[in-house]
């Protein structure tokens, strides 16, 4: 449905008082129309300043053939004014630019926009008066434009990308972008057309082009992953989720992972059958949505499921392409499943069946020059009477730079960013005072469905606005604390999974020059909105907020855990677990046992053999784990975790394949007897005794004799240094390395570690009180056979990693220990894992973010001898 609307065309009028603003808001698309309305509701004199003459932002940029959206319109379209829902009817489940164009036109007339937007002007500066708390805005109309607050809502995907192509100005023929299409439309009959560009804009356009072109030439550089959209009237099912409960609906998408409601998947690709999984797929290619993204929970973190996927795309397009040699081409192979953004199309590959429609792969011939009648590539000359670019745009941060910002003390925006955006919530940036960026890089944005995503942070700068003024402060800027926690999080969200492989506009890699770091907040919409929210409820956290003779604002970081350490956590706390203190040791010890035959096994290593060796007070058990190498190997004698109470030689299973497959070391796990059947000293007297049985069987275990070091992981690297000690003082065996895992180190629970961490990580303080009570008698904990940090000397140990998370009661005891050993002279190498907890650095394959930690473990078991040969 169109509404008729008044067009509001022109430069800036001279009637509207442009000084002393209380909200310049840069850009009249979806989220500057939004703006305006929350601001003018709210009683703020705003403007908006839009370089196009008329709203629509990137719907009316993007007026190329094809163009539409990739999110359901029914998504993709505003939640603030429910009145909308009913009296706007969109025609398809995806609609087209001149329809979208047109929502927004109604939602500009409906809502009587356009007054307070000065079209046609473009801002080229801004600039901090710190003297005066404005900024100060020139247009290139000549107009200076003075304001309190300064939006940028000028979108992700606007800044058009220069095609890099030499020769682009000799053309003498007809160039489009599809970025800045003509509005009176372009028309192709009879002509010879190039698109260069196969991403979403060239992708949509093509097969349109195809319809008019007497001959198409498509110039790819990088095939991309295209899902048939199969248009058509929004669906029965769809309209039946939202009937009568637009609120609901509205709600759930804002607390969803991408901004549409949905439930997210709980199984990994590779836990079903693969029939099970060809249905899945089918179901999902069918169903014409980007939510094949979400068909299984680790198509975009794991590789082997990714591949599956992927596989699965390209026999489609092995299907639909008739020339085998064009199918291979179009099939991406250099990228992960979703890492470039895929496409939904209407037609795509079976264009390419068409007579006069051909494929150029620019891989494998580049282009040399555009020439005046076309253009040449490696091996042969093309004439063209229309050249179509669809290249792209320098992505998330080219439009805000492209303004030329100075915030306090004269810095520059673009300076600051020169290795890349620094932002807080993607919102904020330090040194510039009250500047704000609607979908900002550092958060959700691109990845999410932008309507959720555009609402979110116009209603958060909106309500920070109303706060400020309730408060009588005139400033609020993010503090570097902050905004460093932020790009922190923004990076170890990103880290987890697949996107930083491809080369992509997400990457910023699409622009050369441009530092390549993933720019938007993959940790989903439900949890940066959860995050936004945090800031304000603890007082504006990470923010000072200044007025006359008053400051505001509390210090701080708001995501500190590794994403996926926050998501088990918050998992396990809703699962109402009974703390295994609860319990009796018998019934801790099947409960953890329960638990374990749940988790992933761990990679394959050459060989497992499970044996028993002599303890100190009979035979006990010991699992092997033999590299896939040639032996003999280096060894490893490993002591397991559990508080001395829980665990055998089998119960840190993963973790044990792990570092044997990263390290090529074998690991010997042995077992020792527990509390509180056999309290201390059971368990050091059978590690002692373990470490002698090895050292001397090390031959016929398939290990070089005398290279043998000792590892644990908490209670069990507790064992780990005790046996390092007890070989220090009594001659032998030789240790040439220990590697301790979260040690627990002294019977001192009083530390920073454990006030701070005693509670809902994972380890608790109680569990702790519980292990040490189990093990031995309070007066015996100052035995450094229990605490070895109380031992009377540390010097000539053999060298340590000493590995302490984040969040774990355990760290202060473990840092202690690794600044007392290298006071003492040995040779420490301290691995301080941010955003860890005690539990989260074992669990193989569950963790993503602790692998690099557990490279750098195998990296160090590897110094710790002379030669180790890697797998
Ligand atoms: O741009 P792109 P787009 N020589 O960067 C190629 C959104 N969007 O405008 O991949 C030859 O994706 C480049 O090749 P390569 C959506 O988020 C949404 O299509 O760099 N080729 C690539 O193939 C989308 O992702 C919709 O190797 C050159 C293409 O040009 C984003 O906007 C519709 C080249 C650019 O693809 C951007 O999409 C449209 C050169 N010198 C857009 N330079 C919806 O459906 C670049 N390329 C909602």
């Amino acid at each position: 449905m169109s509404v008729e609307h008044t067009k509001h065309a022109g430069a800036a009028s001279d009637d509207l008082d442009l000084r002393d603003l209380d909200v310049v808001v840069v850009g009249a698309g979806m989220a500057g129309l939004y703006l305006l309305h929350r601001l003018r509701n709210e009683g703020f004199s705003a403007k908006g300043l839009e370089a196009g003459d008329d709203v629509g932002g990137t719907w009316y940029w993007n007026r190329y053939p094809g163009a539409r959206c990739d999110i359901q319109s029914v998504d993709y379209s505003y939640s603030f004014d429910p009145s909308l829902e009913t009296e706007w009817t969109w025609s398809e489940r995806y609609a087209t630019q001149p329809e979208i164009l047109s929502y927004l036109q109604h939602v500009a007339d409906k809502h009587d926009l356009r007054d307070d937007i000065e079209f046609s002007t473009r801002v080229e500066s801004a600039r901090w008066d710190a003297a005066a708390n404005r900024w100060r805005l020139r247009t290139d109309q000549g107009t200076e434009v003075t304001c309190r607050h300064y939006v940028m809502a000028t979108g992700c995907l606007s800044l058009p990308k220069s095609p890099e192509i030499e020769g682009a100005d000799q053309f003498a023929g007809e160039v489009y972008f599809t970025s800045r299409w003509p509005h009176e439309g372009v028309d192709f009959t009879g002509k010879r057309v190039a698109v260069i560009g196969t991403g979403s804009s060239g992708i949509q356009s093509i097969p349109i082009i195809a319809e008019q072109a007497s001959e198409l030439t498509v110039f790819q550089r990088t095939p991309n992953f295209s899902i048939p959209a199969r248009n058509g009237p929004v669906r029965q099912d769809k309209l039946d989720a939202i009937a009568g409960r637009h609120a609901e609906y509205r709600e759930e998408a804002k607390w969803s992972r991408g901004g549409v409601p949905g439930e997210p998947p709980e199984l990994s690709a590779l836990q079903v059958s693969e029939d099970e999984r060809n249905v899945a797929f089918e179901e999902a290619w069918e169903a014409g949505e980007l939510a094949i993204l979400g068909v299984y929970n680790d198509i975009l973190t794991n590789p082997a499921s990714n591949e599956l996927l992927a596989e699965f795309i390209r026999n489609k397009i092995r299907s639909i392409v008739d020339d085998p040699e064009v199918a291979e081409t179009l099939c991406p192979t250099d990228y992960p499943f979703g890492t470039k953004r895929p496409c939904l199309d209407t037609g795509y590959y079976e264009t390419f069946n068409r007579e006069h429609v051909s494929l150029v792969d620019l891989r494998k011939h580049p282009i040399t020059t555009i020439t005046e009648t076309g253009l040449n590539t490696t091996t042969d000359s093309y004439e063209f009477d229309v050249i179509v670019y669809a290249t792209g745009f320098d992505a998330m941060t080219g439009a805000i730079v492209s303004v030329d910002i100075e915030g306090r003390e004269g810095q520059r925006l673009a300076d600051k960013w020169s290795a890349g955006p620094k932002t807080y919530l993607g919102l904020t940036t330090v040194g510039f005072p009250n500047f704000y960026m609607i979908t900002g890089p550092g958060s959700p944005s691109v990845l999410s469905n932008m309507a959720v995503s555009i609402e979110q942070h116009v209603d958060w700068v909106t309500d920070c606005l109303v706060h400020l003024r309730a408060g009588g402060f005139d400033t609020i800027e993010p503090t570097e604390e902050a905004e460093e926690g932020w790009g922190l999080h923004v990076n170890d969200c990103a880290n987890i999974t697949l996107y930083p492989q491809a080369n992509s506009w997400y990457m910023g890699a699409n622009v050369p020059g441009k530092p390549r770091m993933f720019l938007p907040y993959v940790g989903g919409v439900d949890a940066y909105r959860q995050a936004c929210s945090d800031v304000v409820e603890n007082g504006f956290m990470g923010f000072e907020l200044t007025g006359p003779g008053k400051r505001s604002g509390t210090s701080g970081i708001v995501r500190r855990l590794q994403p996926d350490v926050a998501f088990l956590l918050d998992m396990m706390a809703s699962m109402d677990l009974p703390p295994y203190e609860s319990m009796s040791a018998v019934d801790a010890r099947a409960f953890g046992e329960a638990a374990s035959a749940e988790r992933p096994p761990g990679p394959e290593v050459g060989e497992i053999v499970d044996g028993t060796f002599p303890g100190a007070a009979g035979d006990l058990t010991y699992r092997l784990y033999r590299p896939a190498t040639p032996g003999p190997h280096p060894m490893v004698l490993y002591f397991h975790g559990g508080g001395w109470v829980l665990g055998s030689e089998q119960s840190d299973d993963p973790l044990c394949r792990d570092l044997c497959d990263r390290s090529g070391a074998m690991i010997v796990s042995a077992n020792y007897r527990h509390a509180p059947e056999d309290r201390f000293p059971a368990a050091p007297d059978d590690a002692v005794a373990a470490l002698e049985w090895i050292h001397e069987n090390a031959e016929a275990l398939g290990g070089i004799p005398g290279q043998l070091a000792v590892a644990g992981w908490s209670a069990g690297a507790n064992l780990a240094a005790v046996v390092a000690q007890h070989a220090r003082d009594n001659d032998g065996p030789t240790i040439t390395g220990q590697l301790l895992l979260t040690p627990v180190t002294d019977g001192d629970l009083d530390t920073v570690s454990y006030r701070e961490n005693g509670e809902g990580y994972g380890l608790t303080k109680p569990l702790m009180e519980w292990f040490w009570d189990h093990y031995l008698d309070p007066s015996d904990r100052t035995d450094p056979r229990a605490s070895p940090l109380r031992a009377s000397s540390l010097a000539g140990l053999p060298p340590a990693t000493v590995i302490t998370a984040e969040f774990d009661p355990l760290r202060d005891e473990g840092v202690a220990y690794a600044k007392a050993m290298a006071a003492a002279g040995v040779a420490v190498h301290h691995i301080p894992a941010r955003g860890h907890t005690h539990i989260s650095i074992p669990m193989v394959d569950v963790m993503l973010s602790a692998a690099p930690i557990r490279q750098e473990m195998a990296e160090a078991i590897q110094s710790f001898f002379p030669v180790v040969a890697t797998v």
